[in-house]
Order: C-alpha cells, then structure tokens, then sequence
C-alpha cells in the first residue's frame, strides 16, 4: 500500500483514474446483501442505540476488498475499522457500509450505502444507494448531482414557513437530547413539518433532490455525511454545521444541509438557546450565530 500511495502525484487530482459507473456497480452488487436477514438479525451493540449487524461488516468487507482490487493506491476509511492510520492529504474512501442501521434491523426500508472519495482534505465524489428505492445518487466535484443518471436539484423554497425539514436526533447520546428536542422544536414551529427518517446519508440525498428543503442533526461522523455534503452542494444547495461554518470529513461534526435559500434563517433558528413555544412563525429567525455545540 505504500509504495502504491508514493505513485500518486499529490498535485494531481485521483478523479480521471475513476470508472464511475464500475464503482456503482460494486456498491449496488454489495448492497444485495442488505437482503440478508438472517445477518441483519445479528447485532452487535457498540453503545447506546448504535448498533452492527453482520450486514455492516459483510458490506464493509466486500466493498474495501473489491476497491483495494481496482484502486490499490487509495486509501480507506469505514464505520467499522480503524482509521489512525488515515492521510487526507491523499485520496481515500469514505465508506459507511450501512447507514441507517438501526432502520435495517426493524425492517424500515430506509437504509443505505455511502461512499465518498475524498482527497487533499476535501470530499471531490460522492454516493449513496438505496436499494429498497433502487436510488442511486452520485456527485463529482464541478460537474453536479445526478438521481439514477438524471441531474437533481434542491427544492427553490424560500422562507422556512414554507419548507419541510428533516432531523437527526443524535440517537447515541441521551445526554444531549434536552437541547437536541428543544431545537427541533423550535424548527417545527416555524416550518411547514418536520421528518425523521434515520438515515444521515439519505437525509442529504432528499435535500439534494429537493423532497426535504432542510436537515440537520448533531455530531455526525465523516462517513454518514461526506458523500451527501458533496451531493447537496452540486445540486445547489448549501451545507455547514450549526453556525453556518464550513465542515471537513475528518471530523464528527453537526451537519446543516439546505437549499441555500432558507441556510440563513436556519441558523438563527438553531441557535435560539430556549425553545420558543407560542411565537408567532419567523420570530427569533434572524441571523444569530451564536455557538451552541
Ligand atoms: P448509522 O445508521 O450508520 O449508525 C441517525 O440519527 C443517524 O446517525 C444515522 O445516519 C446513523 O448512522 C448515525 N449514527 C448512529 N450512531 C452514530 C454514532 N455513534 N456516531 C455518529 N453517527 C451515528
Ligand atoms: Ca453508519
């Protein structure tokens, strides 16, 4: 490997050595095994509400093993492995083999692969595959977001009355779900509704196709957002955590996706410390950045 990674010139961009349409094809032939029941059936528990199957590590396993075949100079980073050893100066993959794992166990069909390449510190291809919808979308860096080779775009609503929004609810950490609920809330009284379907990477998929106007959730690890951050901004939408400031895949970080148009209403709304119950719609909705994570 690395010998392999010395060949790769690092002012040189990894995106022309990609076949695309070859690594839809190994994503959605993995995802076959989203059908397997009898592994979804077989949990592990790494901590509260966060959970592997044998689908997570089957996938993760296939996937690495077929793109370290093809692509034997790019690095890897998934859900289920150890990643000390990452250099993001040079390409890597970021893969969550599952996301929405908790949706497989229960047989929700909202589950997903996330692939993402990234390099020079930044995220320049993205995919996620949902195979109960049969949905792949796919991002590269400059040249927009496609739905099962079709162009997408973000929905064109523009105040938050009018839009709905999708959230996360940090399943993992109990301890945060005080201010996490008052949030949504204070969402949920000045849109038109709110969605949760617990699955980050599809979250960012249906902003970018514009079946969600917003979404966000706190502390996302790299591989649930990198792909779909690249997703929504080809598509023109607009992605930042809670402040409305840029987000890198190397980190866990709070994820805000929108289509741009409502990002800044957002904000304010996000960073109201109390939840407003009885305010009128659009009180409190200015551009107030405060921190709150
Ligand atoms: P997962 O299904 O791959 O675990 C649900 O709110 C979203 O949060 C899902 O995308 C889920 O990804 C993600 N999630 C669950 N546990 C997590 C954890 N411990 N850290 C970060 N994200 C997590
Ligand atoms: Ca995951």
């Amino acid at each position: 490997m690395e010998e392999n990674l010395m060949k790769i010139d690092i002012h040189e961009t990894i995106l022309p050595m990609i076949d695309f349409q070859e690594v839809a094809a190994l994503v959605k032939e993995a995802a076959g095994l989203f059908c397997d029941n009898a592994a979804a059936a077989h949990i592990t528990a790494k901590g509260r509400a966060d959970f592997v199957t044998e689908v997570d590590l089957a996938v993760q396993r296939t996937l690495c093993g077929r793109l370290a075949e093809k692509y034997p100079m790019i690095q890897f980073m998934g859900e289920e492995k150890d990643n000390r050893e990452i250099d993001f100066e040079r390409p890597l993959w970021i893969l969550d083999p599952v996301d929405g794992t908790t949706n497989l166990i229960h047989h929700f069909p909202e589950s997903c692969i996330s692939l993402a390449l990234a390099e020079r510190h930044e995220v320049v291809a993205g995919m996620i595959y949902n195979p109960w919808m049969e949905e792949l979308f796919l991002a590269v860096k400059g040249q927009g977001a496609t739905m099962n080779g079709k162009p997408i775009h973000v929905s064109d609503s523009a105040v938050l009355s009018d839009s709905l929004v999708s959230v996360g609810t940090t399943p993992y950490s109990h301890e945060y779900a005080d201010r996490v609920f008052s949030q949504i809330k204070n969402v949920f009284l000045r849109s038109q509704d709110i969605r949760r379907l617990g699955s980050a990477a599809m979250d960012l998929a249906y902003v970018a196709c514009g079946r969600v106007d917003a979404y966000f959730e706190q502390f996302l690890k790299p591989w649930d957002f990198a792909a779909g951050m690249l997703i929504v901004r080809e598509a023109g939408g607009e992605v930042t955590d809670y402040q409305g400031k840029p987000i890198s895949p190397e980190h866990p970080q709070s994820v805000l996706a929108t289509n741009g148009k409502i990002h800044d209403e957002l904000t304010g709304v996000l960073s109201l410390e109390e939840n407003t119950d009885g305010l009128p719609v659009g009180e409190g909705t200015g551009t107030n950045r405060e921190v709150l994570h």
